[in-house]
């Protein structure tokens, strides 16, 4: 523990009423943007209370109040309508001023429960866990589909414009500002012959083919709490980015997460691929779960969000990487090269999948039409 962290981590609690006496913490690391902390109470002797306190990256999110505005709607929302038998959702503690943030030297920090009994995989062991993690995400965006998105601020504008993204990546290519860009000649390349595809669905979102809902846009499998005994959705949480988008997004980037053969960051890449039974069963559990609210049109292109949003990630990696590694959290040298280089072969893999990929669509789609 560091002794400065402890003194802002004590400060902060001071905006609210936490029963007891914070006595530790520990810095949780597997986000990739904003900074975590699991702070454990003393109550008296014993009962220790547990809490998780965010600070919100600012670099990231320029504009932390819009953040925190959608996720109370969000919340509200949510718990007005979902059942008892439905994931919930992270929400945060209101401070002393009543305000469900604390703003401390300019960072805005956040404070909720600690979810007991609950685990983040990084990678899901039993397939069969990923259908209730696929049917937890999809009733996410169905219990948020009567939210009018005009109550929601874009938290970070042309998030996933995959278009904006492919300039966004070439331009930094052009600017090179560290010189690294002949270093990887080959990456860029696969984004120059894939730029179109990567553009298809925003085309389409565009021409009105596709509809916006409100998504979560951050659907990687650790976003949602799972319980430890009985492996079942606790908590979806990240709600940083819930704003209008694209459904196939969300499905998108759980399976880019959540079916591949490898973690996100694996530096080996003959290990790296789709894997179709993690595939299967995720697709199954989230179509259950959208498939009276989704369009055919959208079911129809699934296959290929998953694909475009891979696209999208590695292209992100990789500017990043290009760019001295401002944005994502780093834990080793070259770590966003091969974060993008990972991403590059999934997609590649899904690419050669596509038929099958779509088939286990279509079938589900069929199997569950009412
Ligand atoms: C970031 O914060 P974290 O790790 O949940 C990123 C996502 C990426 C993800 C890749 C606001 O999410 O878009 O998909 O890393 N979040 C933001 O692991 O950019
Ligand atoms: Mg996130």
């Amino acid at each position: 523990m560091n002794a400065q962290t402890l003194e802002t981590l004590k400060t902060v609690s001071a905006q609210y009423e936490l029963p007891g006496t914070l006595l530790e913490y520990a810095h949780c690391n597997n986000g990739h943007i904003n900074d975590t902390y699991h702070v454990k109470y003393l109550n008296g002797d014993e009962p220790v209370d547990e809490y998780i306190f965010q600070k919100i990256n600012g670099f990231v999110f320029k504009e932390p109040l819009k953040v925190m505005g959608n996720i109370k709607e969000i919340t509200t929302h949510v718990k007005a309508r979902k059942s008892t038998a439905d994931c919930d959702i992270i929400s945060y503690f209101d401070n002393r001023e009543g305000r469900n943030f604390t703003v401390l030297e300019g960072n805005y920090w956040r404070v909720c429960h600690y979810v007991r009994n609950s685990v983040s995989h990084e990678t899901a062991e039993d397939p069969k866990v990923l259908r209730s993690a696929g049917y937890a995400f999809g009733r996410f965006q169905q219990l948020l589909s009567d939210l009018p998105m005009d109550r929601l601020h874009d938290t970070i504008p042309d998030f996933h414009n995959t278009r904006k993204r492919m300039d966004d990546f070439f331009e930094m290519v052009d600017r090179d500002p560290l010189g690294k860009a002949k270093e990887v000649t080959e990456d860029i390349r696969f984004f120059a012959r894939n730029r179109e595809i990567a553009s298809k669905l925003i085309c389409m979102q565009e021409a009105g083919e596709l509809p916006l809902r409100v998504t979560h846009n951050d659907t990687k499998y650790n976003n949602i709490l799972m319980d430890k005994t009985t492996c079942e959705p606790l908590c979806v949480i990240d709600l940083d980015t819930v704003m209008p988008g694209l459904s196939m997004y969300d499905f998108g980037d759980a399976i880019r997460f959540a079916a591949n053969t490898a973690v996100e960051d694996e530096a080996d890449l003959s290990k790296v691929g789709l894997n179709m039974v993690n595939y299967e069963e995720f697709t199954r559990g989230f179509i259950l779960a959208s498939r009276d609210f989704l369009s055919e049109k959208e079911i129809e292109n699934m296959a290929l969000g998953a694909i475009v949003i891979t696209i999208e990630l590695a292209s992100r990696f990789l500017a990043d990487h290009l760019d001295g590694d401002k944005y994502f959290r780093i834990h080793r040298p070259n770590h966003n090269l091969e974060r993008a280089r990972c991403q590059i072969k999934l997609a590649q893999d899904m690419m050669l999948k596509f038929d099958a990929m779509h088939k286990v669509i279509e079938e589900t789609a069929m199997m569950t039409a009412i």
